[in-house]
């Protein structure tokens, strides 16, 4: 049993704000927080080890709740074409963009995908972070759609962290299937899609619903299927053309419908029906040197929950910095501390479908970050340092080393 003491509790529980409890004190036992409240209400713990977070805040572990995590190779050449003047849809409609990585991919061991996976994986996890979504989408076949599913669930073998899965096979058409997308299509639902989750291997089922990607018919058909296996949807959407992916998503119930630039009224209106959390992605905005900002005044209107997350991917986020896309979304996007800090903590959760994490609550899962910080808006405001000071999942504390060669 631990307690933690001295500490400002960014609960994440009331509807709109951080939840802030001051001078809190939070009860863990069994991997689980057994109180949270003010330290003059904590009922007396005699065998518990005192932790004292020095007046620290301390807010739930943060969810990375949309990323592309395993995959090989390098698109820094497709960046420097870019920077000489082509596009990214030009360079994918010439066979780069994610048929590159797609490539390499393929090429790489299960073996040499892990490694680099769980630097990546660390290099989130030490700015707080205690559970990422990983999609597929590299593979795109049955075999290396396999194998990058299950380098996702090795990461959770190897480090502390919680590991959701989503199958994201519409990514792109493989080389296998050119000029045949409802070939690949039909692949997909009949075999890769039933197989991997026979395995146990996917969380969640995803699409990209794009004038590159996938059209809204073919996108229904992988909906169909995922609900048939009981499997919650998510989709890519509205990123770079309307294609109403976010209304078509919303109305099979998706958990998300992520990026959202072009999304409309009626878009915002179906997710707010269904629940469907609005995840937004300003590293790929910013990556992609966006200029269409998605409906965040649209979305607060109509209440749906916003998400924020990296987005971590070779081509249009090649980016593995959480915090820093609070800032991103409160800069671009003009989002609140608050938004900011709900999108990746309980709205993230709620992407995920993870009803026990991303709030500090009674009965939830003791994922925790402690944070060097007096006021919760630090953790937007500002970037390029790391307040993090300790990290919990599952009720086991990992303390961050920030300076080995210091006597700190
Ligand atoms: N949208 C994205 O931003 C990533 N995938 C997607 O559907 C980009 C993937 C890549 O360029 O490799
Ligand atoms: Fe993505």
């Amino acid at each position: 049993m631990q307690r933690i003491e001295n500490i400002n509790a960014a609960t994440m529980t009331d509807d709109k704000g951080y939840g802030l409890i001051q001078d809190a004190t939070v009860i863990i036992n069994k991997g689980k927080i057994e109180f949270v409240g003010a330290a003059f209400d904590a009922p007396a713990t005699p065998t518990a080890e005192v932790i004292n977070g020095n007046g620290g805040l301390l807010t739930p572990g943060l969810i990375d709740c949309h990323t592309h995590l395993v995959w090989a190779g390098s698109r820094a050449n497709e960046f420097s074409q870019r920077l000489h003047g082509a596009s990214y849809q030009e360079i994918a409609e010439q066979g780069g963009g994610i048929k590159s990585t797609v490539k390499a991919t393929r090429e790489a061991s299960a073996e040499e995908l892990l490694e680099l996976a769980l630097e990546r994986a660390e290099t989130l996890m030490s700015q707080g972070v205690t559970t990422i979504e990983v999609k597929s989408g590299y593979g795109l076949d049955l075999e290396n759609e396999r194998k990058q599913l299950t380098v996702a669930r090795q990461l959770a073998e190897q480090l502390p962290v919680n590991i959701k899965t989503t199958l994201l096979a519409a990514h792109a058409v493989p080389s296998e299937f050119s000029n045949n997308a409802d070939g690949y299509i039909a692949e997909i639902i009949q075999n890769i899609l039933p197989t991997l989750a026979n395995e146990g291997l996917v969380d969640a089922v995803d699409a990209f619903c794009e004038s590159i990607g996938f059209s809204p018919a073919q996108t229904e058909k992988v909906f169909k299927a995922a609900r048939e296996l009981g499997l919650p949807i998510k989709l890519h959407a509205e990123q770079i053309t309307n294609q109403k992916g976010a209304k078509l998503a919303a109305d099979y119930q998706a958990l998300s419908a992520d990026h959202l630039e072009q999304l409309d009224e009626e878009g915002v209106k179906a997710m707010a029906e269904n629940g469907t959390v609005a995840v937004l992605l300003p590293g790929a905005f910013y990556f992609l040197r966006d200029t269409q900002k998605p409906p965040v005044e649209l979305l607060r209107k109509h209440a749906v929950p916003m998400a924020i997350a990296t987005d971590a991917n070779p081509g249009s986020s090649p980016i593995h910095n959480l915090p820093l896309m609070l800032q991103m979304a409160a800069t671009f996007f003009h989002m609140t501390p608050e938004e900011c800090l709900r999108g990746v903590t309980v709205n993230a959760a709620k992407a995920l479908g993870e009803n026990q994490r991303g709030v500090i609550a009674e009965g939830c899962y003791a994922d925790l970050a402690l944070w060097n910080c007096k006021d919760a808006a630090e953790l937007t405001y500002q970037f390029g340092v790391n307040p993090l000071k300790t990290l919990w999942f599952n009720g086991v504390a990992h303390d961050r080393v920030s300076k080995p060669w210091s006597a700190r």
